[in-house]
């Protein structure tokens, strides 16, 4: 295993390593409380070996008993890439002193320039400020107290739960018009704004949950539950809307490129539909548009994924898919007499159900 190349991956990689519930994370609460101080490099190979002077080989299994008595001693402890063996320990690391630090103690120091140097990530227990700091990509993090960490996925959590509801309503107002074909393309895109953005709220809480380790589970379902559906339906979105004339653009493509706008750019509807490949010019906003029909067949119960492509490749757009007969339907290949009536009800359903909220 090598380290992650993305700074944030592999920050947050990391912190999935460390986090509670782990042996090592445990060694580290162990040191910080029993005050000794710590150097640990993450990782062993020939040049992490070339900056080792000094102490002894061990090759044991790791454990937070283990880690924190080593820890005891003067110098570093270095341990393999995943965490689970102590390779060495009491060295004494000779990093290239001309690799620049902003740190002033010599761990600290040895520290930023190990990691710099050999790409693996450094941990380091300040005996004296009394706290726990990774280096890692060319940065350094401090871990926070779980309590503090929690509080903050809360907040976040309840920005998300807004958010949520806000994209519910955009999204159930978008199945009416979709449903009475007055769809324009400020309604579409105002839908995938909002799950783009309930997407990045997502992610971030994502990271509090990964650097939560076990203390993050409660968190971890709760947003698994905030965000049932919400994954999928940016993708159907993207598959109802990309213009026939820009089928050279992939969905994923569409999606990287909304993943990529700043925070004011996604605010800008005319933006989002430029990362669809759809007219952004101001008054393009109006222009009315209409949905293949995948989204809301996605909302028909029991219908297959193979057999929603089929519908849409026939009937060309959702118009013609509600406008067809229990007849029209058993032309498609793989319909039967049962789903062609279970079609037409949960289709005539949605469009009951969307047309009175
Ligand atoms: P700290 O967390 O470092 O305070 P510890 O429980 O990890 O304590 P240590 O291995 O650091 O314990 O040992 C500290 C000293 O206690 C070392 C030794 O002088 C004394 N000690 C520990 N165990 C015994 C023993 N079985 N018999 C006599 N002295 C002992
Ligand atoms: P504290 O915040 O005091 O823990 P510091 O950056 O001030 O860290 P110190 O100079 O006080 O660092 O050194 C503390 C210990 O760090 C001493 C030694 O066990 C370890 N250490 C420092 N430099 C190295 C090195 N090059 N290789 C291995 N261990 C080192
Ligand atoms: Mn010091």
């Amino acid at each position: 295993m090598s380290p992650a190349v993305d700074p944030e991956a592999a920050l947050r990689e990391l912190l999935g390593r460390i986090a509670p519930g782990t042996a090592l994370r445990d060694g580290l609460e162990r040191i910080l409380a029993g005050r000794t101080g710590a150097l640990i490099v993450l990782g062993y190979d020939r040049v992490v070996e070339s900056l080792c002077t000094g102490g002894f080989a061990l090759d044991v299994a790791l454990s937070a008993t283990r880690l924190r008595e080593l820890a005891k001693m003067d110098g570093a402890v270095i341990v393999s890439y995943d965490g689970t063996r102590i390779v060495r320990a009491g060295v004494h690391l000779m990093p290239d002193p001309t690799i620049p630090t902003e740190e002033s103690g010599t761990r600290h120091r040895t520290a930023e320039r190990v990691a710099l140097q050999t790409g693996f990530p450094v941990i380091s227990v300040s005996q004296s400020m009394h706290i726990i700091s990774v280096y890692v990509a060319g940065r350094r993090y401090t871990l926070e107290h779980p309590t503090t960490i929690l509080a903050r996925a809360n907040q976040a959590l309840a920005a998300l739960e807004r958010y949520k509801l806000r994209l519910d309503e955009v999204a159930s107002t978008l199945s009416a018009l979709e449903i009475e074909d007055l769809v324009t393309v400020r309604d579409a895109m105002s839908v995938s704004q909002r799950l783009e953005m309930v997407r990045r709220i997502a992610d971030e809480i994502e990271g509090f949950v990964v650097e939560l380790g076990t203390d993050g589970r409660l968190l971890a379902l709760q947003l698994d539950e905030m965000l049932a559906g919400v994954e999928e339906d940016r993708g159907l979105l993207v598959r109802d809307y990309l213009p026939s004339g820009r089928r050279d653009r992939s969905g994923e493509e569409v999606l990287s490129d909304l993943r990529a706008l700043s925070a004011t750019e996604l605010l800008d509807l005319s933006a989002v539909a430029r990362c669809y490949g759809l007219p952004t010019s101001p008054d393009a906003l109006d222009s009315p548009v209409s949905p293949r029909g995948y989204r809301l067949l996605a909302r028909v119960p029991r219908l297959p994924a193979g057999i929603i492509d089929r519908l849409v490749a026939h009937f060309g757009g959702l118009q013609k898919l509600l406008a067809a007969t229990i007849e029209d339907l058993l032309a498609v290949e793989g319909v039967g007499e049962a789903r062609a009536r279970g079609i037409r009800e949960g289709l005539s359903r949605l469009a009951e159900t969307s047309i009175l909220d």
